[in-house]
């Protein structure tokens, strides 16, 4: 199969059938073999009945339905597993990423040899409360990741089918998956501009405010477990040790005060509550590294590596 088009969604019934109708019709002239993966997010409108609709009129399409809502990036993940297409793009479900889109996704997939290619919605239909804190998650996301997109959280991306059955999102991760993939060894990540449409049916429903400080916290995670999951003492070890010694030697330095020079009431110099706390703190960083590594030990992705080819 060329194809996996993945749609995770949550109460768009109105939407759906158009979208469906219209990623056939493209997929059709372009002589792609494809599925349609819905993957119904505990909808509470009509959205699986329609989509039971859509698999009696044509049997491309495929539906799985979640007991409740687990949110985006489950959806993606449980939607990536069952895909079965040479190339896998992901789309909204809301009509508001093109269909026209797929020809040109899949090319680039195919004959670019490109791991991933993130959309760019270059010219926004959004209200402006969305687009600028949009435009600051991405700065960041690119500042720490080092990756050059403009649109991290494009909802229209394509995959090698490959990869998508290597990486793991969760969460709320699926703004990240760009740096999910890097992390994963899969650096060839390109970008292509894509049309965005206004909504035309439902609303938004990533609005809130809770991304913006949820956000950040999932970047920092997915470097952090990226650089250091594998070898946690190597990050807490060095602060740890780093910090044990500057109290250390505060402290050899204030005993040395007290005993040679017979300077006396060094518990009241600043520095000696410093040099106690570096001490400290030096402890527990090296001890938090300690049980990471155990952790890690009985972890049951201790000795995972994804493998790129073997001969
Ligand atoms: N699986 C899943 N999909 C969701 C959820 N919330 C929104 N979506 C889908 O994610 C896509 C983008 O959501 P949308 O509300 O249009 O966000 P916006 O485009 O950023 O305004 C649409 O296809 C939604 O149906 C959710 O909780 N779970
Ligand atoms: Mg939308």
């Amino acid at each position: 199969m060329d194809l996996s088009v993945v749609i995770p969604l949550k109460n768009e019934a109105e939407s759906l059938p158009e979208l469906a109708t219209w990623i056939q019709r493209v997929c059709e002239t372009n002589r792609l073999t494809y599925e349609i993966v819905m993957v119904d997010d505990g909808s509470t409108d009509d959205s699986w009945k329609v989509i039971e609709g859509l698999k009696n009129a044509n049997p491309a399409v495929r539906g799985i339905r979640f007991r409740r809502n687990y949110g985006k990036s489950a959806a993606l993940h449980t939607g990536f597993q069952a895909t079965e297409g040479e190339v896998v793009i992901t789309m909204d479900a809301d009509l508001q990423d093109s269909p026209d889109e797929i020809p040109e996704l899949v090319r680039m997939i195919r004959e670019e040899r490109y791991d991933l290619v993130s959309g760019w919605k270059k010219k926004r239909h959004d209200p402006l409360s969305k687009t600028i804190p949009t435009k600051l998650f991405n700065a960041v996301t690119r500042w720490m990741s080092g990756i050059r997109l403009h649109d991290f959280n494009c909802g229209l991306k394509a995959y090698r089918g490959d990869v998508v059955k290597a990486i793991e999102v969760y969460g709320e991760m699926h703004r990240y998956i760009p740096v999910i993939a890097k992390w994963a060894g899969f650096s060839r990540i390109g970008e292509k501009v894509v049309e965005h449409r206004a909504r035309k049916y439902g609303y938004t429903k990533f609005g809130g405010l809770e991304r913006f400080i949820n956000g950040p916290l999932d970047l920092m995670s997915i470097s952090f477990v990226g650089r250091f999951g594998k070898r946690p003492m190597h990050f807490f070890g060095t602060l740890g040790v780093l910090s044990f010694l500057i109290g250390f030697v505060i402290l050899v330095y204030l005993s040395i005060a007290k005993t040679v020079y017979k300077e006396y009431g060094i518990a009241d110099r600043p520095l000696f509550y410093f040099g106690i706390l570096a001490l400290i703190v030096g402890t527990q960083l090296f001890l938090t590294g300690f049980i990471a590594e155990m952790i890690n030990r009985n972890s049951a992705t201790r000795n995972t590596y994804l493998i790129e080819k073997e001969i």
